[in-house]
């Protein structure tokens, strides 16, 4: 069992994981930049370090200052949270060469997963299903490339092997613009990744986003809980998630998550960890693996009852799974709605003092957020204060949870994002559920066309 757990992030991620150790009777240390000495889990920390200034290159994406705080407060094990050093191979090897235990997955998974072109290798071997592709780089002969493209078929999708999350993505429709589309994808890939090497698959044009969560001990025993579905977003940034995703039947559910299961322990996983598939006519396919735990975890949370971050952390305690599959039982539906410090129409961040904050309560509701009355949100960082979630015996009750729960929430002396959350939850097309992925943008679209017809 773990006593003391240094926790590398901010915000409110790092309240959470200060409420999880709190909880299991473990000890905090908190880091901290200098703008952000007054966070709440700073407060609430048994210890805190100031690791830098503001900005994160030289705070929370400092290595060696993060590793120096938990020498001299000697911290058993780091929770890297999620986003800064949560998925950075090198950190976590970093961490457990210097003696800690990184709560997350093992280095060399880290690294798998961060290439691209080897993660879908070894979820191909494991059985997992994904998207038809190239199954490797691609070379330099602009005939076999054109090949492999015919095969597929077009549109293909050419994708860095670096990138990720929606960074270095390129379609082409025809077999005209290929050779240029790799050769500028291969060129922003070095400048953004140093890494050149890029990936063809087939591009699917309406997917929704579906994940399947999984916790895993390394000690031979693997679970899935559940799936997530974030459909819902706007340039790869999330905006609303919700479990179960609508229309996923229970045999198809057992079924893909058997699969991540299985891979799970066919690669030797440890800890919380996201399959992401597309999931287009029925299907799904693999296209990444998140190897941290993620922003919107909870959702998952409320629809199984159990505490992933407890889980994350009994797990770097060494503890094997005490869940096992037959005991998650997926009850109601959850929908979470991420609350941001920016515009509701342009989208532009908008740091500053919050002077007025009531949070939403009632039945099913939980808000995670570090912000307080006189907090002031530092522009140096994700514009993301907090996350609304709700919980309901249906997708329908949750909706209505939520649609009260925005109504009750307010956060004034910044913009927020809370008009276009609440524009969403009265949107029918979001009522009906089972959206693509481009849902949102398109609505978005033709909100501009509208403001702009009225002169
Ligand atoms: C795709 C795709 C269509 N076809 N791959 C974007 C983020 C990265 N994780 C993978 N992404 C996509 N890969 C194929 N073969 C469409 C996307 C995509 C996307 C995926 C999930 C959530 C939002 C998205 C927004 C635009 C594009």
């Amino acid at each position: 069992m773990l006593e003391k757990v240094l926790i590398a992030n901010r915000g409110e991620i790092a309240l959470r994981i200060l409420r999880a150790c709190h909880t299991m009777g473990i000890r905090t240390v908190a880091v901290h930049s200098t703008v952000d000495r007054n966070l709440k889990h700073v407060a609430m920390a048994d210890e805190s370090v100031c690791i830098g200034p503001a900005p994160s290159a030289q705070s929370y994406l400092n290595m060696p200052a993060i590793i120096a705080a938990a020498e001299v407060t000697d911290a058993q094990a780091i929770h890297p949270g999620y986003g800064f050093l949560s998925e950075n191979a090198d950190f976590a090897e970093r961490v457990e060469q210097s003696g800690f235990v990184f709560v997350g997955p093992r280095a060399d998974t880290i690294r798998l997963m961060g290439d691209k072109v080897e993660a879908i290798r070894a979820m191909q071997a494991a059985g997992v299903p994904c998207v038809p592709g190239s199954g490797g780089p691609l070379g330099d002969d602009p005939e076999a490339n054109a090949r492999i493209a015919a095969e597929i078929g077009y549109p293909v999708l050419i994708k860095a092997a670096g990138g990720g999350g929606g960074r270095g993505m390129r379609d082409v429709r025809t077999e005209a613009a290929l050779a240029t589309a790799i050769a500028t994808t291969k060129a922003e890939a070095k400048a953004a990744f140093g890494n050149d090497m890029v990936y063809m698959e087939k591009y699917l044009e309406n997917p929704r986003h579906v994940e399947i969560q999984v916790l895993a001990d390394g000690q031979g025993h693997a679970i899935f809980l559940g799936e997530r579905d974030c459909s819902m977003q706007r340039r790869h940034q999330k905006v609303v998630e919700e479990a179960p995703a609508p229309g996923i039947t229970p045999e198809l559910r057992a079924q893909i998550g058997k699969v991540c299961v299985e891979a799970c322990l066919r690669i030797g996983y440890r800890g919380a960890g996201t399959f992401e598939f597309l999931y287009q006519d029925g299907r799904f396919y693999f296209i990444e693996m998140n190897t941290r735990i993620q922003v919107e975890h909870p959702v998952t949370e409320l629809i199984t009852g159990v505490d992933l971050i407890r889980e994350q952390l009994l797990i770097a305690g060494g503890e094997p799974l005490s869940i096992r599959q037959q005991d998650i039982e997926l009850r109601g539906h959850a929908i979470e709605c991420r609350i941001n410090a920016e515009d509701p129409d342009s989208f532009m961040p908008s740091p500053g003092l919050i002077q007025h904050y009531h949070a939403a309560g009632g039945p099913g509701v939980r808000m995670d957020t570090h912000i307080y009355e006189g907090y002031r949100v530092p522009p140096n960082y994700d514009s993301m204060i907090g996350k609304l979630i709700v919980h309901g015996a249906t997708r329908e009750q949750a909706i209505a949870r939520m649609r009260v729960a925005l109504s009750e929430l307010v956060v004034d002396g910044i913009k927020t994002n809370i008009p276009l959350q609440q524009r969403i939850l009265a949107d029918g097309g979001f009522a009906q559920g089972g959206q693509n992925i481009h849902y949102l943008e398109k609505k978005l679209a033709e909100r501009r066309e509208k403001a702009l017809s009225v002169l």
